[in-house]
């Protein structure tokens, strides 16, 4: 089948859709001035690069003469992916032996409101429709098997990288689907943690399918479940899952957003924004207010939740204000948690997991402490928090008034 992805520009047939190199030609004669800068490297040489690099890992495991996998041992499972700030059923001890964890996730590409206030929308790329991608959760020791699809109405070319994975680029170079495609994955979790999975089809694109949402993250659990330094037993009551998302939207002259017609149209102004590396938009689960307002998180008093937050490029530093982080895995579930954090630090490329049991009720915010991306960008979600305030931990004592002078 032959579709004109930019018609009167240039022709590709199904195979070539969108390809990174394809697109990074149409973008240098489309807006040459917007990539060519001094001493930047040229796109289309990364892409080219970036190309063979992925083919090599796929030509490489396609030759090889490995023996298969002993799946002995194994008991298959569904795991059904929801939509975030929400988790997946899931045990936290695991029970009975190692899984194969069944999971689907279609690469969807929707037109996505990013704010309602200045019209800012994106052509989202994501898993399953949402931004941040679903949650996955399995123990260590389990295998995650993913069947990937590609939907045939999409205009590009997908795959995944899962952080939590060993070898082929994270699966990345096994996993590459065209529109109408569909492919398996199956990797064991050896490393206990929260792990980042995002989009890495090569080249520009790579960043560019980043920053269009299309990342998310993974638990793997120890299978006896968290520990404090001592060893003692952590449950949580309830997960909230927060995928921060820096986004690099294109404006016109007058400073508005630019609107598009399909996915990928925003290419080349996409790169030229995010060459910047000043975000338009951080944001939490795809759009401002995702989490705020009617859409805020609830909990109740001496209810323990478990916060994963996602950031598959930037860094970043949660912070719940009027709570803490009890427990924080910034690294792996391997090592004990930090305790009694105020902020925590998320690494651009990974997630972290951090517990705290509510003690007092009202709304507490949570936000990124660069309070610019926390205020200004869109970095902030909310905890709505039922139960009886406790004088003993504060107390207006006087309020506001005026004092003679
Ligand atoms: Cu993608």
């Amino acid at each position: 089948m032959t579709k004109f992805t930019n018609p009167g520009l240039m022709k590709t047939n199904r195979r070539n859709v969108l390809r990174g190199s394809m697109l990074a030609g149409a973008a240098a004669m489309a807006g040459a001035t917007a990539i060519a800068r001094t001493r930047a490297p040229k796109i289309n040489a990364i892409n080219e690069t970036s190309t063979k690099l992925y083919k090599a890992a796929a030509e490489q495991t396609a030759d090889s003469t490995a023996k298969p996998a002993d799946l002995s041992g194994y008991t298959r499972v569904k795991q059904e992916l929801v939509a975030p700030p929400f988790a997946p059923v899931h045990e936290q001890v695991a029970t009975g032996g190692p899984k194969i964890i069944e999971i689907t996730m279609e690469t969807t590409e929707r037109l996505m409101v990013v704010d309602e206030d200045t019209g800012a929308s994106v052509w989202a790329l994501t898993y399953n429709g949402s931004v941040p991608g679903p949650l996955i959760i399995c123990h260590e020791g389990d295998m995650v098997e993913l069947t990937l699809r590609n939907p045939v109405d999409s205009m590009m070319e997908h795959n995944i990288d899962f952080h939590a994975s060993t070898g082929a680029l994270g699966g990345g170079g096994l996993t590459h689907v065209y529109p109408g495609e569909e492919t398996v994955l199956r990797w064991k979790a050896t490393k206990p943690g929260c792990f980042t999975y995002h989009c890495a089809p090569g080249g520009a694109m790579i960043p560019y399918h980043v920053t269009h949402g299309m990342n998310g993250a993974v638990m793997v659990l120890p299978r006896d479940g968290l520990k404090d330094k001592d060893g003692n037993q952590l449950r949580y009551d309830k997960i909230a899952y927060i995928g921060e998302q820096d986004y690099y939207l294109p404006v016109d002259e007058n400073g508005d957003y630019k609107t598009y017609e399909v996915a990928g149209d925003d290419y080349s102004d996409s790169i030229e924004a995010m060459r910047t590396l000043i975000p338009t938009h951080s944001v939490f689960n795809g759009a401002v207010g995702a989490l705020t307002g009617e859409n805020a998180l609830t909990a109740k008093v001496g209810e323990t939740v478990m916060m994963i937050h996602n950031q598959a490029n930037r860094d970043s530093r949660p912070h719940l204000i009027g709570g803490h982080g009890n427990f924080v895995w910034e690294s792996s579930f391997t090592d004990a948690p930090l305790q009694d954090m105020e902020t925590w630090f998320v690494r651009g490329g990974c997630a972290v997991a951090a517990m705290y049991t509510f003690e007092q009720p009202g709304v507490y915010a949570y936000v990124n402490h660069n309070l610019i991306e926390g205020v200004l960008l869109g970095a902030t979600a909310h905890f709505v928090v039922e139960g009886t305030w406790d004088n003993a931990l504060m107390e207006q004592v006087v309020a506001p008034r005026s004092f003679e002078t």
